[in-house]
């Protein structure tokens, strides 16, 4: 069934932007991460129905923040802020790492990060540079291979297995990449049976 899990109540709980303003941990936490632009608020806003939960934009690279959410009072949803923006300072990109490094490190609630890498282009050296973050703190993650619907089946296939291989290397990573898209919303119902499992 579509998406029940995420499309009860749901209710704004913080904007962080430094570690000491965290709510406390308590309910389980699911993480969406990613480059920006890969998609990443769209997909929030089609797991939970909500046009505008998490902002959508065209440009990239403004939020240094977690976003967290509490859905159904069940668990936090947690929209991280995206990288690999090129426009970026050096110094917003290190401070970037060390919220996230530190969140990761810490973060005993956190089950499981969807990593969301654009279908049409793979993986970057930023999303590496997060993998490794992740193996490096044990938690949890899942490749969500974004907009779908714009890629030949061919090409996605040549990305999937690329994937694949690479993710060999990375130790706290599920072995197998999900496709998805928001627009067409392929992919929802997986992404809520592994939230499920995990919570
Ligand atoms: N074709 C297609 N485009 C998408 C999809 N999801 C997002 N986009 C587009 O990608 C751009 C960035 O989306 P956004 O959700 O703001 O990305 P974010 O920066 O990762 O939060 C927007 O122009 C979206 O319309 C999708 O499933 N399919
Ligand atoms: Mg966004």
């Amino acid at each position: 069934m579509a998406s029940s899990l995420f499309s009860g109540e749901c209710t704004f709980v913080a904007a962080v932007q430094t570690l000491d303003r965290l709510p406390p941990a308590s309910l389980s936490e699911i993480a969406f991460a990613g480059r920006s632009n890969v998609g990443k608020s769209s997909l929030i806003n089609a797991m939970t129905k909500r046009k505008a939960l998490a902002r959508t934009s065209h440009t990239p690279g403004r939020t240094q923040q977690l976003n967290f959410f509490k859905i159904n009072d069940a668990f936090l949803l947690v929209d991280m802020p995206g990288y690999g923006y090129a426009k970026v300072s050096k110094k917003m990109r290190e401070d970037w790492s060390k919220l996230i490094r530190t969140y990761l490190r810490g973060r005993v609630t956190l089950k499981c990060v969807f990593l969301l890498v654009d279908s049409r282009h793979g993986l970057k050296d930023s999303d590496i540079d997060m993998m490794k973050m992740m193996d490096e703190t044990a938690v949890p993650y899942r490749i969500l291979l974004t907009k779908c619907d714009e890629i030949k089946k061919a090409d996605y296939d040549t990305t999937l297995e690329d994937v694949k291989e690479t993710l060999k290397k990375h130790p706290a990573a599920f072995p197998e990449p999900l496709l998805c898209s928001a627009h067409k919303r392929i992919g929802m119902d997986e992404i809520e049976f592994i939230t499920k499992s995990v919570i």
